[in-house]
């Protein structure tokens, strides 16, 4: 614990409770022992990996809240960690020690909604399936999808630069987020909820909030972009023999499916026998492949796509790229082959634990990152069937199209052995292969010490000078990012 952070006060609880209301608004375990155990939630990350020690949850209602409850923790020299819904996978939205909490839920309205130009402006605690569906109902879709959608907020969602399952079609958040209103630490508001797409008016400094994991600020509101939800939706599962295949797969796909094309996902088949272990469906294709990946597919116009579909289908399926496939053939299906793809990052923790890393590396070598940790692996005999072996399997997928790989090695409980063939291998595979160490989860806790494989010592410098200028006192989510 860094000595320079305030011990929480009785003061200071009665500060927090008389500006916020003793309701809902704050959760507090710091005078009132009896609830202990519902920190637990706002302690305890997503893996159930990282676990903090905070007595003290904020809920503010508005901006002006965030605002007043920031500067009193900067003059106090309180540490605070912002949380969304508590969905990140690095360890970032949850507490070291006993950082104060900063809870964006009771922020979860939608501010606006222009019918035309497609921007919405919300609220950074709304979560993403909530908007969703509300901009489905207009005709519009949000330019980001992921398995998490159901809990995330969209401010955690800007905060992390979260890519997911469309970048391919819709692009990063950097190009979709037109405002962003934020709070910093001494109570300063950021207002630049700007609704138009172009901007140059000196820096841009909206984005240095995308993807900063609450170092700098708090997100309280963003504007963003949405595009017209397709009319027609179709997906194919497809079986290949060799990674060589699916390479060529995504080639065709882009040339013939071009503007329709809206995500390319990979999956291994370690990655498929785990959904098949833990959800126990029904696989879609009759046999087993080494590989397989997941076509989407959006337009406007029916009978125009399945046209292209098919025929592209017909190609890869002549050529001998594709061994076999299924098209989803009504909404049902179409969710239940998505399932095979997002079921896997929940089914790979199953069994105990998971160590993961999410990383870019070009698309030529992308795979034998996870051939070679397997080997690793295995070579250290820290694999095997049976509860004497740590590691259960080692698996592969990801966002293919976007040049996103998540390795995910799975063990029936976190063990030094596996960590010590993992770490610092994997990233110095990484920067070998001129990748990135962190693809879209961010740093958080996790990719904190690892950050010099991806970024020189004078980007890293020039990065400490924005969280210094920002946050002088470093309160905001200590011991994490840089
Ligand atoms: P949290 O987990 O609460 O916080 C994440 C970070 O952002 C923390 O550092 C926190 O301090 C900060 N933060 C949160 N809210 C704010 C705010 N309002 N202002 C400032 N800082 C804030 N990520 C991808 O990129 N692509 C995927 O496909 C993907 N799929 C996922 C699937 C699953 C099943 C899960 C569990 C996670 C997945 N993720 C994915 C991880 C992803 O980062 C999160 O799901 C999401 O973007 C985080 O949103 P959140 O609201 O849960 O943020
Ligand atoms: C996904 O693409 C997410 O499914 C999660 O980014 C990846 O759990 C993971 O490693
Ligand atoms: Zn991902």
């Amino acid at each position: 614990r860094d000595a320079r952070f305030s011990e929480l006060t009785d003061d200071h609880v009665k500060y927090f409770k008389e500006l916020l209301g003793s309701g809902a608004a704050v959760l507090d375990a710091f005078t009132n022992e009896a609830a202990v155990e519902d920190m637990e939630p706002f302690n305890c990350d997503w893996m159930k990996k990282y676990r903090g020690h905070c007595r003290l949850v904020l809920k503010p209602g508005s901006t002006e809240e965030v605002s007043k409850v920031l500067k009193y923790c900067n003059d106090n020299m309180l540490a605070v960690v912002p949380q969304g819904g508590n969905t990140g996978l690095v360890g970032g939205s949850v507490p070291v020690f006993d950082e104060i909490v900063i809870n964006m839920s009771r922020m979860s309205q939608i501010r606006s909604f222009d019918d035309v130009s497609g921007v919405l402006t919300a609220d950074a605690g709304a979560v993403l399936e909530v908007v969703d569906n509300y901009l489905a109902e207009k005709g519009y879709i949000f330019p980001l999808d992921l398995a998490a959608k159901g809990s995330c907020h969209i401010g955690g969602n800007v905060a992390t630069n979260a890519g997911g399952l469309r970048l391919l079609r819709y692009g990063s958040l950097h190009g979709n987020v037109l405002g962003i209103e934020a709070v910093l630490p001494d109570g300063t508001v950021v207002d630049d909820l700007f609704k138009l797409r172009k901007n140059n008016t000196g820096y841009d400094i909206k984005q240095l909030f995308i993807g900063a994991e609450g170092t700098i600020g708090i997100i309280t509101g963003i504007s963003i972009h949405c595009p017209q939800r397709s009319q027609a939706v179709n997906v194919a599962f497809f079986g290949l023999e060799s990674y060589e295949k699916v390479q060529q797969a995504f080639r065709e796909a882009k040339g013939q499916l071009s503007e329709i094309l809206s995500a390319f996902e990979l999956m291994d088949d370690s990655s498929q026998v785990l959904v098949k272990k833990i959800t126990k469906n029904k696989f879609p294709l009759e046999n087993q492949y080494p590989f397989y990946c997941l076509i989407e597919t959006s337009g406007s116009n029916a009978e125009h796509d399945t046209e292209k579909l098919e025929a592209f289908l017909e190609d890869v399926m002549g050529k001998e790229i594709v061994s076999d496939g299924v098209v989803a053939q009504d909404e049902t299906q179409t969710k239940s082959l998505w399932g095979w793809r997002e079921g896997i990052s929940e089914s790979s923790g199953a069994f105990g634990g998971v160590y993961k890393y999410d990383v870019s590396i070009p698309l030529k070598s992308l795979y034998q990152l996870v051939e070679d940790v397997k080997v690793k692996i295995q070579e250290a005999g820290l694999m095997g069937e049976t509860d004497e072996f740590p590691v259960v399997d080692v698996v592969g997928y990801g966002h293919m199209g976007d040049s996103n790989l998540h390795l995910n090695v799975c063990v029936r409980r976190y063990d030094k052995a596996v960590e010590k063939i993992l770490e610092p291998y994997v990233f110095e595979w990484i920067k070998e292969h001129e990748g990135s160490i962190s693809a879209e989860h961010g740093l958080g806790l996790a990719k904190k010490k690892f950050i010099g494989y991806s970024r020189s010592d004078n980007m890293i410098g020039l990065m400490k000078q924005i969280k210094n200028l920002y946050d002088p006192n470093g309160i905001m989510n200590p011991y994490k990012y840089i």
